[in-house]
């Protein structure tokens, strides 16, 4: 369990710099998590597409690290980094990755449909949008088993033009479930720019339509997606109802690694790349009188450590055998006695 969890689950008052510097800490792994896995794709160690988040990791940071342990989570296909914060351990991530046997799914697809229950992280799906009626689901028996726990559903901008998020929305409107629905607009999906998407500037407007509250964000400003994060989840835990978080924001690399993005401004990606959330939190750190050189560095030699530790493990893990594949395809029967 994330370190930060554990404080804030047993009530201690961390001091707060502490906690910060964790969260610290999961951008940095994020970030050389995901460069490490484009290095490793080249090398065609890598199964399936690989989607960087790389320019996105304060979102997945801010929104996963206030969530208590038990909610449910269900990333987007960029969110890598909703796994690392929830805590998934990184081997077993790489593993994932590289489809061997010790990954998520137990080697039977890559990056794509692996999810991590126990941690409360449900795969992301090729089916872009299927994963929000998904999360309402969970949210729904979390009210009828009078849980406390809520429902987080990250999607794209160009994800918000589908259907089912449409209904996905509308159900929880109406039935005022748990559930926080996290948009990440990096202003492309895949090549088409935002004003092909969309008549409105804001996604966050929609949320009107269904009956709460739609907040919109810098989604490259750390403490800005925390803070908000903090408060909302608070009102959607209390039995407000669902809300959502539109996170403005850009993504560094293509759509996908073969993608070389062309179809974008080169002035449009520096000036976005000047708002890289990593440096801006280090700013920030340097406000509160920390030693950022110092920081960075130990900083970059764990992340480091912990990477090699994945990347071995993952190397040397086996691939799953033949007959393995059409195990775990299907929950196992509520009876054991055949009658259902
Ligand atoms: C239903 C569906 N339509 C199309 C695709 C192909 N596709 C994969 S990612 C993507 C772009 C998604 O854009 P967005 O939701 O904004 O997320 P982003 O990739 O920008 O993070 C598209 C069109 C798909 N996977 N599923």
């Amino acid at each position: 369990m994330p370190e930060a969890q554990t404080k804030r689950e047993a009530g201690e008052t961390a001091p707060r710099v502490e906690y910060e510097l964790q969260l610290y800490y999961w951008m940095k792994l994020i970030r050389a998590f995901e460069e490490r896995v484009s290095r490793l794709h080249r090398q065609n160690k890598i199964f399936g597409g690989v989607y960087s988040g790389a320019g996105q990791e304060a979102i997945c940071t801010g929104i996963c690290a206030p969530l208590q342990p038990g909610d449910f989570v269900a990333p987007l296909h960029r969110d890598l980094g909703v796994f690392l914060v929830r805590g998934v351990e990184p081997g077993r991530l790489m593993a994932q990755l590289m489809g061997k046997e010790p990954g998520l799914s137990r080697g039977k697809d890559s990056f794509l449909h692996g999810g991590d229950l126990e941690r409360g992280v449900f795969g992301s799906t090729s089916m872009l949008g299927s994963s929000l009626p998904v999360a309402v689901g969970a949210a729904l028996k979390f009210r009828m088993k009078r849980e406390n726990l809520i429902a987080v559903a990250f999607f794209g901008e160009g994800t918000s033009s589908r259907g089912d998020v449409h209904e996905a929305m509308n159900f929880a409107g109406v039935h005022k479930l748990p559930v926080l629905f996290v948009c990440e607009n990096n202003r492309y999906a895949y090549s088409t720019p935002l004003e092909k998407q969309m008549a409105i500037d804001d996604v966050a407007d929609r949320a009107a339509a269904y009956g709460f509250a739609g907040h919109v964000v810098s989604g490259n400003d750390l403490l800005a997606v925390f803070d908000l994060t903090e408060r909302v989840t608070k009102r959607i835990r209390a039995g407000g109802g669902p809300e959502m978080i539109e996170c403005k924001t850009y993504r560094f690399h293509g759509h996908s690694e073969h993608d070389a993005a062309l179809y974008r401004d080169k002035d449009e990606l520096l000036q976005w790349e000047s708002r890289d959330p990593i440096p801006l939190y280090e700013f920030y750190l340097e406000k509160r009188g920390h030693d950022v050189k110092r920081i960075r560095d130990e900083t970059d030699a764990r992340t480091h450590q912990v990477l090699q530790a994945a990347v071995e493990f993952a190397e040397q893990s086996p691939y799953p055998k033949p007959e393995e594949a059409l195990e775990d395809l299907y929950a196992a029967s509520p009876s054991t006695d055949g009658r259902r």
